[in-house]
């Protein structure tokens, strides 16, 4: 723990560790009566590296949509029961999948028929048997873009962590289901030392470093599992989670001392910057917000003390 970790070293280890979510294989959805035919779609663009779940009852497209999270759902029209414009229709009503590109494919050929199927909110009209490459471009484009968009609204655009108000969100969910699991987790505010100052001595570019240089530490030695937000401006927050207040004190503070010796540099200029943090822990503080309140109380407390210090 005691070797100097330079920058550069960092943004090497930690590129390859936080694969954003981008570069995830995309997910799609196939909900199809015909089985071989949701198999042989399934099977085109699963040799395009996409992960394909695939649904024969429209009743089940909710479920899966719920379990697998896909980027992009695929929809027979044609279906008994439930018609794909039926599905369509349904999957727009929930707010949760608002963004979530739709695209029919079907053996309707009739141009006025396909029209207003599409009324339903659904982004595009494939008819069977589709092009192989049509179908991978059609889907690829569609998923790849609501995967952007989704990234851009959930995560911090400088460090990629995810930001405020997703932070508190994927907290509280997690939470929820500790109380129903009767996990431990544990909270750590992170605050940088007197960053003002560092902004005031060697500029608001360096100062940006600095900060991005904590993130792909924090990335880079918390487990994918962990919650890592981007609080504010140069505060952080993530929640460990299986950990005990004082395992993650201690995780912390093994942090500390390897970010107090990063150097950074500004023109010729060296120089090292310190943070402080404060670390509470579930289920002694039920909530998201008594979590969050003790940590600022610690982190408070190890700022009072001189800082570069964390505080339980
Ligand atoms: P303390 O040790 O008490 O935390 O002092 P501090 O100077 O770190 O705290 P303060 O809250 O007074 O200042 C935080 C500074 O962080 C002010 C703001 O200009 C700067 N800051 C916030 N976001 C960014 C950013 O994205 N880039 C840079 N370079 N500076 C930022
Ligand atoms: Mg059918
Ligand atoms: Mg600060
Ligand atoms: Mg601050």
């Amino acid at each position: 723990f005691t070797k100097p970790v330079k920058p550069l070293d960092l943004m090497l280890a930690v590129d390859e560790l936080t694969a954003p979510a981008a570069d995830e294989p995309l997910k799609v959805l196939i909900v199809d009566d015909e089985p071989e035919v949701a198999a042989y779609h399934a099977l085109l663009l699963e040799e395009a590296s996409m992960i394909v779940q695939q649904v024969h009852h429209p009743a089940d497209a909710l479920n899966a949509l719920e379990r697998f999270s896909p980027d992009l759902v695929l929809v027979d029209v044609y279906m008994p029961v439930c018609s794909g414009e039926e599905l369509a229709t349904i999957i727009r009503q929930q707010p949760e999948h608002v963004g979530l590109p739709i695209i029919y494919l079907s053996s309707e050929t009739d141009s006025q028929k396909q029209i207003s199927a599409m009324a339903a909110g659904v982004e595009a009209f494939l008819t069977k048997p589709v092009q192989p490459e049509e179908l991978v471009s059609a889907v690829r484009l569609r998923a790849e873009r609501l995967r952007l968009l989704r990234s851009l609204m959930t995560r911090d655009s400088m460090t990629g962590l995810y930001n405020h108000s997703t932070t508190t969100d994927l907290i509280t969910k997690t939470l929820s289901q500790a109380h129903r699991e009767e996990n431990q987790h544990a909270m750590a505010m992170i605050d940088i030392d007197h960053f003002k100052q560092v902004n005031d001595t060697h500029g608001h570019l360096a100062g940006d470093q600095v900060i991005i240089t904590l993130a792909r530490l924090l990335k880079s030695r918390l487990r994918l599992s962990d919650i890592i937000g981007r609080y504010g401006g140069e505060e952080f927050v993530v929640l460990l989670k299986g950990v005990s207040g004082e395992q993650a004190a201690r995780l912390i503070e093994s942090l500390r001392e390897d970010f107090a010796l990063v150097d950074f540099h500004a023109g010729d200029v060296r120089f090292r910057c310190t943070f402080s943090a404060g670390v509470s822990s579930f289920p002694e503080q039920p909530s998201t917000e008594s979590l969050r309140l003790s940590s600022d109380q610690a982190l408070y407390r190890a700022k009072e003390l001189g800082r570069n210090q964390v505080s339980t």
